[in-house]
């Protein structure tokens, strides 16, 4: 892995040296003008430092606000000079020793740490990198102090969540929240969590587990955080896991349904998914881990699983070359005809792209199904509002919900990585859809700058969401996830622009005294919260943040692909053994 960089790669971040002492030089001259009207005797608020800092574009104040009140004099004048320059001193020297370590460029306000000593990290940091950083630490922090071993923290409540999505396994935040701790060098935090899978990390339960959710938070977690470190035990518990995931294959077409039993090795499809069907973005999000279960294991059984898969998908029709939402795992055919690129189908369409990059551009049948799925995409759900912003529409048995979920916002980043490969004359038309669709979603963001969890284009609607059920916002990453890949495929500016208006949104509106939550209404600058913080937001949103501002060889694009849940997986660039050649 390229490491990630602690000096900032680009513009931001510097600070105003003349603004500064301008501001400081109006502070003196006020407080001698002031002193002088009072007389010899009297008493003066003494402030410490106003300072401007400059972020990229936009100016970012922050007002240093230390106030002491000092009996004043002229016969006391030096006394009041040398504190300032003192405090002066003591913050250069502070911001010298804390911006070397960070990127060099570090502003200190000792006033800052005096009012608000539990915001001091991220207040003390002008770079969006460390800033995103400093929130990662204070998320894994929070966890592990009132949650650990649970599966996430309620950070205004203090205490764990498990659920029942992880079928009895505990732990869900620190196995999304490995790598990232890793990447960001979070060193001391990372072997915490080392630690807790060494010891604590049961896998001998027996429960009902999201087979989907085990993949991609759990084997994806531990396989990513073997491959970046090469430390076995994140390899040995990635292969028990998915061996234990195996039995939900056990179906008359191989299709597996959605929910098994980790102990008994018993499946069955979701209660609510219709006639006993099982969801495309569920069993068409396995590829990626499957392939890499089988490498490292020599066990072709994972791979061949998954290209089973393939073949039942390639086989059964496809309406108007769309792939619906619910398929019979007995049958293999369509069970309902609801398509959409959000939740129920987005990650199936992410995995073929994936795919075909992970195998060194040599698994063409992936490509082609993404190509073949994306065209009828275009042609059947991609539609304009009034307003002129580009969304994906749903598609219920050939009629049309002109509604974006948030999940579909993932597809910005899709399609742009797509392009990148596509014919030289689809390259710019994909890159233009990447691009409006990215910038619709972050439309849907304006209000608070974070976003509903479905926003609606119908009558005069543009990127809103129309039902209050429809508001809230669970820290969800796709949106900073396009602007991740939108970034490093573009290199223009706004979407660094656009992440760093996120992360100050994260800080205002979700971050609270133990963790960040999400909050139940983004149009509210004064929102309720959920009182959940979710694994992936580890996983995904703070990790896309910090590589947002890094490097682009950081976990390069060309050497590792993410999975739907940010863990990123090296490109196969020598052949899989266990690869099935079909
Ligand atoms: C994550 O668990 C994954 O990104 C998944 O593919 C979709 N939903 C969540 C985050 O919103």
């Amino acid at each position: 892995m390229g490491k990630p960089r602690r000096e900032h790669p680009c513009n931001w971040g510097y600070l105003s040296f003349g603004l500064r002492f301008l501001t400081r030089g109006l502070a003196l001259a006020g407080g001698l003008v002031s002193m002088i009207s009072r007389g010899p005797f009297g008493s003066q608020w003494f402030c410490g430092s106003a300072v401007l800092i400059l972020h990229g574009k936009g100016w970012e104040s922050r007002v240093g606000d230390i106030c002491l009140k000092l009996p004043l004099g002229l016969h006391r004048a030096p006394i009041v000079l040398g504190i300032g320059v003192l405090q002066k001193c003591a913050g250069l020297i502070m911001g010298w020793l804390l911006g070397s370590a960070v990127n060099g460029k570090l502003l200190l306000l000792p006033g800052k740490f005096l009012l608000l000593p539990s915001k001091l990290p991220v207040l003390l940091s002008t770079s969006p990198q460390f800033f995103s950083l400093q929130m990662m630490k204070f998320a894994w922090d929070n966890y592990k102090l009132y949650a650990l071993g649970k599966n996430e923290l309620r950070p205004l409540t203090k205490n764990g969540h498990i659920g029942n999505m992880f079928g009895g396994l505990r732990g869900a935040t620190v196995v999304d929240a490995l790598d990232t701790l890793y990447i960001m060098e979070l060193e001391e935090e990372f072997q915490e969590a080392k630690k807790w899978v060494e010891k604590s990390f049961d896998l001998n339960v027996n429960g009902e587990a999201s087979l989907f959710e085990v993949n991609i938070r759990y084997v994806g977690g531990l396989l990513a955080t073997y491959y970046l470190t090469g430390e076995e035990v994140f390899k040995s518990k990635a292969l028990e896991l998915g061996e234990k995931l195996l039995p939900a294959f056990n179906t008359p077409t191989g299709i597996p349904r959605g929910v098994i039993n980790l102990g008994s090795g018993m499946s069955w499809s979701w209660g609510w998914a219709s006639a006993g069907s099982s969801i495309l973005a569920e069993f068409g999000t396995l590829h990626l881990e499957f392939l890499h279960l089988s490498e490292l294991s020599g066990n072709p059984v994972f791979a061949e699983k998954v290209m089973n898969i393939r073949k039942v998908l390639n086989r059964v029709e496809k309406p108007q070359g769309l792939y619906p939402n619910f398929l019979s795992p007995v049958t293999g055919n369509w069970v309902q005809h609801h398509v959409s690129i959000g939740g129920l189908g987005d990650s199936f369409y992410e995995y073929l792209i994936k795919s075909w990059l992970m195998s060194d551009k040599k698994d063409s049948e992936a490509k082609k199904m993404y190509d073949d799925a994306l065209e009828a995409i275009e042609k059947h759900l991609v539609k304009k509002s009034a307003g002129g912003l580009t969304y994906i529409a749903e598609w219920r048995g050939g009629v049309l919900d002109h509604k974006m979920g948030h999940l579909a916002c993932f597809s910005g980043g899709m399609i742009a990585l797509g392009a990148e490969h596509a014919g030289e004359e689809r390259k710019q038309h994909y890159m233009d859809l990447a691009a409006e669709i990215t910038s619709t979603c972050h439309e849907s963001y304006a209000h608070t700058k974070l976003g509903p969890e479905a926003f609606r284009f119908d009558a005069g609607t543009e990127a809103m969401a129309t039902r209050l059920s429809e508001r809230y916002y669970i820290l969800r990453p796709e949106v900073v996830e396009s602007y991740m890949y939108m970034w490093r495929l573009t290199h223009d500016p706004k979407y660094r622009q656009w992440g760093w208006e996120v992360v100050k949104a994260l800080e205002k509106h979700c971050r609270v005294e133990a963790g960040f939550s999400g909050i139940r209404d983004v149009y509210t600058t004064t929102p309720t919260h959920d009182n959940m913080q979710q694994s992936f937001f580890l996983a995904e949103t703070l990790k896309y943040l910090y590589l947002l501002f890094c490097e682009d060889d950081v976990l390069s694009l060309d050497d590792w692909v993410f999975n739907t849940e940010a863990h990123p997986l090296p490109v196969n660039h020598t052949n899989f053994k266990a690869s099935v050649q079909q």
